[in-house]
Order: structure tokens, then C-alpha cells, then sequence
């Protein structure tokens, strides 16, 4: 049992396994409560279904925090994903500063781009606007495209070395995030994992689990929630990035013989019982 109260901060895309369709189930498997704010309302996600509908939420958000500092709710940790322009970054700085309790936790997934291309709607100048929200930041969970767009260094789709990836990591600290969780790294054909990295030890941490030959959307958004429901209860980072990366990887060989049909989203419902037997060993 755990007191802890997560906000994470997110869209609703109503069908598509992905932000907080996602996150809200796996930070409440470990026992966390999960509170919301919807920064938009989509149909869908906005990776592969035609003709969406989205309502931007950012009208929403200031009263909705006024209240919430006016009955004194505050949270442990501010988990943040799927943001809608730059005027919610700095909603979010505002909501860190009032809402985040003394030794609360904020850890910030960067969503805005994946296999070198920004999502529809996000651009350099967002990613400038993110960068600097990264100075706030206690964790930082860039997948490698953002990595590049955050930090200048040239996207690599594939082949990657030690040194392209410790200079990611070296960059995306210099930002000011006090833990960098770098996720896609992988440095041999079959294997895929994370590099979480300490700047204030220079400490480097590698997962790595057999790579999975096929990409499902949304496993950013699973793994991000995992690594934030274990810091919720209070794992060390790099037992909660590695927790991510076996749940993550369990929820993808799960959905794997369904992957043609159900094209949209990693069924990662068929985990949970694998979360909750991992969280309770
Ligand atoms: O999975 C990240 C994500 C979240 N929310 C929306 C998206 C995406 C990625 O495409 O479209 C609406």
C-alpha cells in the first residue's frame, strides 16, 4: 500500500491504446492513485486513423488547477506525456511549481516524435519549448528521435554506438533533467533496451531484451507509465526503467500473433497480471 498521489498530465485519444487510456490502469495496478489532466480530447491517436477529431484542452487547465490549489490537492509525482502546444509547456512548469509536493517527483516523456519524424502537429520549435521544461525535470524519458530533436545531434535510425549514445545522454543532462531514461537504444541486431544515466555519479545503466521484429504504436506510452507507477513506489530508477522494459516487452509478445488486425496499439491489458506478480515478488 502506498499514499502516494500521481497526476500525470495527458491526452484522451477515446480509441488507441496510447497516453491515458494507458496510463491510468498501469500506475493503478501498482497501487497508486492516478489522478488526470486531459490536455485534449482526440476520437483516436493521431498515428495511422484518418479524419480525427481533437479538442485542445489548454482553456481548461488554468481553472482547473486553481481549484485544485484552492482544496490544498497536491501531488508526489507529475508525470507528463502527450502535451498540445508550447502553451502547455508552460502550464505545466506552473502546475510543477504549485502543485508538486516539497520532495515530489517530475518526470517528464518528451511525446512528440518517433523513427526520425515529429508527430503531426509538432515541430522544432515545440521541441525547443520541451528542452527547456527539461531544467525542471527529475527524470526524462526520450525515446531516440526526440533525444536528437532535444538536444542537435543527427538522428540515426539504426547502428548505433556507444559513443552516439553517450553523447545523447551527456546532451540531454546538460539540459538539467537530474536523470536521463533514453529509450530504443540497442547496439547488436536482436537486442533493444534503455541507457538510464546519472549525471551526478556519471553512473551508466544498460537494459537490454531479445528485439521483437515488429513496431506497435503506444509501447512509449506503456513504458513511461510503467517507469512512473515503480517510482511511485519507490523503486530506484533503474529498477523501474528495468521493470518498464519487462512489462513493455511482455504486453508486445502478447499482442504479437494479433499484430495485423489489431494494428493500432499494444494490447498491454494481457500484461497486467504480469505487472501486479512482478510488483508484489
Ligand atoms: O503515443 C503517443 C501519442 C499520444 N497521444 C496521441 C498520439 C500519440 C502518438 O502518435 O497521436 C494523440
Amino acid at each position: 500500500m502506498n499514499n502516494n498521489r500521481l497526476l500525470t498530465i495527458q491526452d484522451i485519444s477515446c480509441v488507441g491504446q496510447c497516453s491515458l487510456t494507458v496510463a491510468l490502469p498501469i500506475i493503478s495496478a501498482f497501487g497508486t492513485e492516478c489522478a488526470i489532466l486531459p490536455t485534449a480530447v482526440l476520437s483516436t491517436h493521431t498515428a495511422g486513423f484518418k479524419g480525427y477529431t481533437l479538442r485542445d484542452l489548454t482553456e481548461d487547465i488554468p481553472a482547473i488547477v486553481n481549484h485544485w490549489e484552492s482544496e490544498k490537492i497536491y501531488f508526489n509525482i507529475i508525470y507528463t506525456g502527450y502535451l498540445c502546444g508550447k502553451k502547455q509547456i508552460e502550464l505545466v512548469g506552473d502546475i510543477v511549481n504549485r502543485l508538486k509536493t516539497k520532495n515530489g517527483l517530475f518526470v517528464v516523456d518528451p511525446v512528440m516524435a518517433d523513427n526520425g519524424k515529429f508527430y503531426p502537429g509538432f515541430d522544432q520549435d515545440f521541441a525547443n519549448e520541451m528542452a527547456k521544461l527539461c531544467s525542471k525535470d527529475d527524470v526524462i524519458i526520450p525515446n531516440i528521435t526526440e533525444a536528437c530533436f532535444l538536444t542537435g545531434v543527427e538522428y540515426k535510425e539504426s547502428g548505433y554506438q556507444k559513443d552516439y549514445v553517450e553523447e545523447l545522454l551527456e546532451k540531454l543532462a546538460a539540459l538539467g533533467a537530474k536523470q536521463v531514461v533514453l529509450t530504443g537504444v540497442s547496439f547488436s541486431s536482436d537486442k533493444l533496451g534503455i541507457a538510464v544515466y546519472n549525471p551526478q555519479t556519471g553512473d551508466i545503466f544498460y537494459y537490454f531484451k531479445n528485439k521483437i521484429p515488429h513496431n506497435f504504436h503506444g509501447t512509449g506510452d506503456v513504458y513511461s507509465s510503467s517507469l512512473s507507477g515503480g517510482l511511485s513506489i519507490g523503486m530506484s530508477v533503474e529498477q523501474a526503467a528495468s521493470l518498464a522494459v519487462d512489462f513493455t516487452v511482455e504486453a508486445m509478445n502478447l499482442s504479437y500473433d494479433d499484430r495485423k488486425e489489431h494494428w493500432y496499439g499494444v494490447s498491454f491489458e494481457r500484461a497486467l497480471p504480469y505487472l501486479c506478480n512482478a510488483i508484489n515478488k
